[in-house]
């Protein structure tokens, strides 16, 4: 079956935004709001565990001595220290940036070039995604993509497959007509448990987390070593390809416990 759909996860897969991006805009709310808590770059992996930015922080409370003890109050704070980070988010992508990853530019073009299809399938909230891309392609970028579906659109955010179902059915096209593009445990049981393919760019947070199930795992878009199954020419200087892409996807053989 050819793929007719390329399905673009975002923190982690576009960039690497979670270290430099979240990670350092929760630092900043805390610090406005008055609180001494601080989020190290390790135990901010740990708590990558949990999908979405206030359950997260809600999760992170729980642990919390000086976080408020009443459901209520602590459920507030949550909320406005998600907001705050939010917005510390977005003036950080655009006054620092956040570089998209290597090969990911390349491959956008590539699909476009070719009319292939391609959707956003993230849980991160429409604020985030948006201050991304427009900083990397305007105030129009939703326009190169034919569905976007966020955090906001789903009832339970990823390892539940409700952000790919949904985008499935705005395509209008059927789980293996299409191709995801994932880093994250979490992200990869989402793809799979909706039966899409998804092909794993390992990020820094989960660069050694055991992911079952791709039909390729990598490194990252931009280099042709280090895959599995192989690329032809690893050697070769230049990104992963469209056409790799679609071969892994026709030859569909799932990897198991590719740690
Ligand atoms: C990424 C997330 C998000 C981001 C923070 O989701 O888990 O929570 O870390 O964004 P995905 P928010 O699995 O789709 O990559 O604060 O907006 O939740």
């Amino acid at each position: 079956m050819p793929v007719k759909a390329i399905l673009w996860d975002v923190d982690g897969v576009l960039a690497e935004t979670e270290r430099d991006g979240h990670r350092v805009a929760f630092n900043r709310a805390f610090e406005a709001h008055g609180l001494s808590w601080r989020w190290s770059v390790e135990h901010y992996g740990e708590l990558l565990a949990v999908t979405g930015g206030r359950e997260r922080l809600m999760h992170d409370m729980r642990n919390r001595a000086d976080a408020p003890q009443v459901a209520d109050e602590r459920d507030k704070l949550a909320r406005a220290l998600h907001k705050a980070k939010n917005q510390f988010y977005a003036e950080l992508v655009r006054t620092q940036g956040l570089p998209l990853r290597e090969g990911v530019q390349s491959l956008l073009q590539a699909c476009r070039k070719r009319g292939l299809r391609m959707a956003v399938t993230t849980t991160t909230s429409r604020s985030n995604l948006d201050a991304l891309m427009h900083h990397h392609f305007g105030a129009d970028w939703a326009t190169g993509f034919d569905a976007v579906v966020c955090g906001e659109d789903v009832a339970q955010k990823k390892p539940d497959p409700d952000v790919y179902l949904q985008a499935l059915k705005q395509l209008d096209l059927g789980p293996l007509e299409t191709l995801a593009i994932e880093d994250s445990p979490g992200g990869v049981a989402a793809a799979r448990a909706a039966h899409v393919p998804v092909v794993v760019t390992r990020s820094i947070y989960f660069a050694n987390a055991t992911l079952d199930g791709a039909v390729a795992i990598g490194p990252g878009l931009g280099q042709r070593q280090g895959w599995r199954p192989a690329l032809p020419d690893p050697d070769a200087p230049g990104p992963v390809t469209l056409d790799d892409l679609i071969d892994w996807h026709q030859r569909m053989e799932l990897t198991s416990q590719f740690g």
